[in-house]
């Protein structure tokens, strides 16, 4: 699988028509806001709609920016407070339009939980809740066990990984695990919200993971063990899902699609136990199965790729932090030290203990831990909010480095870019609240980032900004004849690497890696889409709309 049938014309790149670069949703009022200035000039102005002059001021030099290459000054307009929708101007150039206002997140934060929706499989997207985005039923049939193809099994549901058709259950969990999260920090932000699904009797966002959690718990044996993924041998072309046929097999078990199963069930029961009882002890028994079934398999079960299957692999170098995270939950979930005491163990195998990833759980392991309803054994917490601090400050320090506010080095850009920016987020917002640190700004650098604030002047999130990615690699929004793309999706932004044909020949030699990519619908490592990207990027809207 190296390129793809797909007609460029008809999806070509726009050139950047901005020439100042500010986060194109905005601010809210109280916050700092900046814009960068990729070149130099003394002075700035602000003007609103009209296009009259409202606030001025000098610039301050920033000087040479590594990840961008860029020579950067930045106009600071934190003292304008005054709601409305205003544009940067500098040196004869303008920035988009962006607004300063209560609300700035509240639509981006729907469009991004409603990204969710648009990536259920088994079912067809109805016209009341897709619109012009709707689509027929797909993957609805039966898939046949690669082990032994005289089995099949009714595997259908979950959410589309990414621009591909496939499903994996170490990504579906984690991803579950972001809004389920996010849901349990900032219930009010949630409890009244509303994104046009067909499900109601609890809110939105519980709704929509529990269309993936239905779909996990299918992944799971009797005996406890999950299957790693459930895909069609080879990636489809660019057809929409429903004309998407080809045989779905179901891929032997590994120890993290146990592990990650055991955790976000743990995780999710306690939270659905308000709404459906039913639901939180299907949810209970099937977390006990797995962590029982990892208790008793205590060797690393890694997933690769048979012979001639293409689609993603999501293997591992082990199974340590999501162990860790399954652990933890369990001991959140049931309060028996027999479960904090094997995670405990697993703490000397040194494994990163702040990371939101979908290979690197350890951040929701010690989450688990911190939220925990049960007495806590105090070194153990304090270890895990040393963590928390030590690497917020680190990143406090990579962001103030950095020219756009990103907390990255130039060697943090691979593949998917943009999930590391929004885990970072995270990680600021989760010091911020679990360790007094005082990251909130940090964490509003990370979303502007994302949302215009870097050196292409582009919003990585679809249909959200003057100028955004509008070309993702994801089949529906190419298949689809729709001009405009489906909205919310955070798309995975610049990679050094070029890992893809098309990005190797988009992408000149030398381009500094921050500036690495391009709105391009083949370049599946620039521009694909995926389920746990978006999530990280919900969780840190609900914290600052929190
Ligand atoms: O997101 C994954 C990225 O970090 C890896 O570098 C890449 C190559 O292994 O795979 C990405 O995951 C893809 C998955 O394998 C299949 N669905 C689409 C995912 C996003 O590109
Ligand atoms: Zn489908």
């Amino acid at each position: 699988m190296d390129r793809y049938d797909i007609k460029h014309t008809l999806h070509r790149e726009k050139r950047p028509p901005f020439g100042i670069f500010i986060d194109q949703a905005g601010f809210l009022p109280g916050s700092a806001k900046s814009a960068v200035i990729p070149f130099e000039c003394d002075f700035f102005e602000i003007t609103d709609k009209n296009g009259s002059v409202v606030f001025s001021g000098e610039t301050q030099s920033f000087g040479n920016d590594e990840a961008s290459g860029d020579k950067v000054c930045i106009a600071d307009l934190s003292r304008l407070t005054k709601k409305g929708k205003y544009r940067v101007k500098a040196g004869g150039k303008s920035s988009a339009l962006f607004s300063i206002d209560d609300n700035i997140y509240d639509s981006i934060l729907d469009r991004t939980l409603k990204a969710f929706y648009f990536l259920r499989c088994g079912c067809g997207l109805d016209e009341k809740y897709a619109g012009v985005w709707k689509h027929d039923r797909c993957h609805t049939g039966k898939a046949v066990l690669w082990e032994d193809n005289s089995v099949s099994l009714d595997v259908s549901g979950g959410w589309h990984d990414a621009g591909d058709y496939g499903r994996y259950v170490t990504a579906g969990a984690v991803a579950a695990a972001h809004l389920l999260y996010a849901y349990k920090l900032f219930p009010r932000v949630f409890a009244q919200r509303r994104v046009n699904i067909p499900e109601s009797g609890m809110p939105d966002i519980l709704s929509e993971v529990r269309y993936e959690l239905e779909w996990l718990l299918k992944m799971q044996n009797p005996d406890g063990s999950v299957y790693h993924k459930l895909t069609t041998l080879l990636h489809a072309p660019f057809v929409m899902p429903e004309h998407d046929t080809e045989t779905l097999y179901v891929f032997p078990v590994s120890s993290m699609a146990a592990a990650d199963l055991a955790a976000v069930c743990a995780l999710a029961s306690p939270v659905y136990a308000k709404f459906d009882g039913e639901f939180a002890d299907r949810l209970r028994e099937a977390a006990v199965r797995s962590a029982e079934w990892l208790d008793r398999n205590p060797g690393f079960m890694d997933f690769t790729n048979p012979e001639g299957c293409n689609t993603g692999s999501y293997g591992q170098w082990d199974d340590k932090s999501n162990r860790w995270w399954a652990y933890m939950e369990m001991f959140s979930l049931t309060g028996s030290t027999d479960w904090f005491d094997k995670a405990n163990a697993l703490l000397d195998t040194h494994f990163p203990l702040t990371e939101f990833g979908y290979t690197e759980t350890g951040g929701l392991g010690s989450l688990a831990y911190l939220l925990c309803p049960h007495e806590k054994d105090e070194s153990t917490a304090e270890k895990l909010r040393n963590e928390f601090s030590r690497t917020a400050a680190y990143l406090k320090k990579l962001s103030d480095e950095c020219g756009y506010g990103a907390a990255m080095t130039s060697h943090d850009f691979w593949w998917g870019s943009n999930m590391n920016v929004l885990k970072r987020g995270m990680i600021f917002a989760l010091t911020d609240m679990l360790c007094g640190g005082e990251y909130r700004c940090q964490a509003e650098r990370q979303l502007h980032y994302i949302l215009g604030c870097n050196p292409l002047g582009i919003s990585y999130i679809t249909g959200v900004g003057e100028y955004h990615s509008n070309f993702p690699h994801l089949r529906p929004a190419y298949a689809d004849g729709v001009d405009e793309c489906i909205p919310g999706m955070v798309v995975g932004g610049p990679n050094s690497g070029l890992s893809d044909p098309r990005a190797k020949e988009l992408i000149p030699s030398g381009t500094p890696p921050m500036k690495c990519y391009a709105d391009d619908t083949e370049s599946y490592s620039l521009n694909e889409i995926t389920i746990y990207w978006n999530s990280p990027a919900v969780f840190v809207l609900a914290y600052l709309s929190n």
